[in-house]
């Protein structure tokens, strides 16, 4: 690779467009550069060879921390390299290392600095320093260790979007109902300033006062334009923290634009996903952005509905209107997803209970549900520890729920759900994709589309909805009345498991009549083992098909 190559290793759960858009700007400077994939632990001795075991290793390594849950994986690859001899410049990015840059650096040598921020520019002087055998301790943007402290160096501040190339592809991609899929983003930051997310913190620590910005409409449509044309690119998913601005004229001013500006490049059939907040879901915007950006699924971060998970998750939004957004949604035929955080620190048995009745009235949406956890540079975690409420340390946060009723019934959920909504094939994603599926089948198919794919795929949506909602139910029942934790698991195991065996048979059979339909492969595993509905019997194959389906209607 001539004067050496720039490594950037992390996740490629589907284009992963942090480490394309570095990758994009070193190739623009003319700097060679690879992207190593590594999704998971059994891929960390394929990672370990490519960028050791080699006549001409890498001279920079970017190891990518955008996820705090990874960061043991990612870490530990960072002490193997150097373990095996690696003497690259190891750098580290993204939203969880810059906000434990300091932590980061102190407790793992093996890391040369770290790219804070958005590291568009940083990455380019640093490789070429490098290259070059130039100092790059001063360059900003960068967390460095001096004489053994680690000093955060002069602020850079983020780049103008309309001045960055295009994230780099490959020629070939995802390919989901015979189509390819590409993610990309038309702005970056958010308007809103959530308890438990870092992205506004992220943005005003980089560029005070100016939490999001966006791409010219020009750029987007030429990239759209380009993946289409040359790439044969069809489903676009927007991964732009929020797609919208706060005020609906605004929103139907540059959605029309972009309208135009695609109708004016004539692509062929194509669809769009995208992200909301509720606020955002109004008939006007989604109106057009079913109609002329053909968009086939938002995911809506309802996160609560009550009035105290509204304030503790600082949503920003008053109660109703998440009511609005559904009502929209189910107007237009829309296929969403959405999260709930069930658990927050300050969760009552109401407002659980209040939740619950939410679930149960959109229980034909495919839905999650979790605990809000602590991310490095959230206000959350800021207030958990001001309150001395934060354990663990810097890497993983934990803590308990104020109200210990309620702290048991998280406890008992956690381990009965696991399987259901986060285990290796839970049955929350089947639902997710079979939605998927029909949403793709009629909008790609309309002539061959048929009505039963919906009311069937809604119908075991419902299933699944309505048993978790009764499953929980009978938890807060059980820990109110003092049964044991050990008891209630494995009640609420036995049911959950029995439902999602049914909620498998029946979403396979939807699955295979689509596939007898249209000739197209499903995002629904059609190879669901029944028999051994979890884990057992798994293959590669189907493992990277989960992966894939929860990157691509997952968030
Ligand atoms: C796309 C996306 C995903 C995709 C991942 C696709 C993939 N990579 O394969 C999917 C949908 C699968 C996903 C899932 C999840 N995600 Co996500 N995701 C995003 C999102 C919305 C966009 C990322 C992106 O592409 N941005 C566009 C690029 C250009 O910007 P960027 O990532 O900021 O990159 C810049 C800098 O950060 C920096 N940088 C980034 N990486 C690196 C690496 C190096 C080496 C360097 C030098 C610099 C650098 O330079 C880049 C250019 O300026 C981000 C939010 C965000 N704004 O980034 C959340 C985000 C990263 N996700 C988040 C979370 C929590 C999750 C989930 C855990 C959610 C869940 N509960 O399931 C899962 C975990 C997935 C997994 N299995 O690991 C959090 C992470 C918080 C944290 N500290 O851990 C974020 C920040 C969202 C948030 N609002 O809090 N996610
Ligand atoms: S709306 Fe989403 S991206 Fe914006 S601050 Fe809230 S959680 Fe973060």
């Amino acid at each position: 690779m001539g004067q050496g190559w720039v490594a950037l290793v992390g996740p490629e759960l589907e284009e992963n467009l942090s480490l394309r858009s570095l990758a994009a700007m070193l190739e623009r400077a003319g700097i060679s550069t690879r992207i190593v994939r590594f999704d998971g632990a059994a891929q960390f001795g394929t990672v370990l060879a490519t960028l050791t075991q080699t006549d001409d290793p890498p001279f920079l390594i970017g190891i990518s921390l955008a996820f705090q849950w990874r960061a043991m994986e990612l870490l530990g690859l960072a002490i193997a390299l150097r373990e095996a001899g690696s003497s690259a410049h190891l750098t580290s990015g993204g939203h969880f290392a810059t906000f434990a840059s300091t932590e980061i650096l102190s407790d793992f040598p093996e890391l040369d600095s770290i790219c804070r921020q958005e590291a568009d520019e940083t990455i380019v002087e640093l490789a070429t320093a490098l290259r070059e055998g130039r100092a790059w301790q001063q360059l900003p943007g960068l967390a460095v260790r001096i004489d053994g402290k680690v000093v955060l160096t002069e602020k850079r501040p983020s780049p103008e979007l309309a001045s960055l190339p295009w994230p780099v592809r490959d020629a070939e991609g995802m390919v989901v109902h015979g189509r390819r899929l590409a993610p990309l983003v038309s702005s970056r930051g958010c308007y809103a300033n959530c308890s438990f997310c870092c992205i506004a913190a992220w943005h005003e620590a980089a560029t005070p006062g100016k939490r999001y910005r966006f791409r010219p409409i020009d750029d987007v449509a030429d990239e759209m334009a380009h993946l289409h044309h040359e790439l044969g690119v069809g489903i676009f998913v927007f991964h732009d923290d929020n797609f919208f601005l706060p005020r609906e004229r605004d929103n139907l001013e540059r959605l029309t634009a972009l309208a135009e500006a695609l109708e004016a490049r004539t692509l062929g059939r194509y669809a769009t996903v995208i992200k909301a907040r509720p606020m955002d879901v109004t008939p006007k915007v989604f109106s057009l952005l079913t109609e002329r950006l053909h968009c086939v699924r938002a995911y809506v971060g309802i996160e609560t509905d009550t009035d105290q998970g509204l304030v503790t998750l600082r949503r920003g939004l008053r109660k109703g209107v998440n009511e609005r957004a559904m009502e929209v949604i189910d107007e237009l035929g829309l296929f969403v997803s959405f999260n709930m955080l069930l658990f927050d620190p300050d969760t009552t048995v109401a407002s659980l209970e209040e939740n619950l009745r939410f679930l149960e009235r959109h229980a034909h949406h495919p839905f999650n549900f979790g605990r809000v956890e602590l991310y490095a540079g959230t206000p959350l975690l800021g207030r958990m520890q001001r309150e001395g409420r934060a354990s663990g340390d810097w890497l993983l946060w934990n803590y308990s729920i104020s109200d210990p009723t309620i702290q048991r019934v998280f406890e008992v959920t956690n381990d009965a759900f696991y399987d259901r909504n986060f285990g290796a094939d839970p049955a929350a994603y089947v639902t997710m994709a079979l939605r998927g599926d029909v949403a793709l089948a009629r909008h790609f198919s309309p002539e061959r589309w048929r009505p039963r794919w919906l009311e069937e795929t809604q119908s075991i949506c419902r299933q699944l909805g309505e048993d978790s909602v009764q499953v929980l139910r009978r938890i807060i029942d059980g820990v109110r009345g003092g049964r044991s934790r050990p008891a209630m698991v494995a009640e609420a195991k036995a049911q959950l498991a029995q439902t999602d065996l049914e909620v498998r048979r029946r979403a396979k059979a939807v699955a295979d009549d689509l596939h007898r339909e249209l000739g197209v492969d499903t995002l629904t595993s059609r190879d669901i083992d029944l028999a051994t509905p979890l884990q057992l019997g798994r293959t590669d194959e189907r493992a990277e098909r989960v992966a894939r389906t929860r990157s691509v209607f997952s968030e």
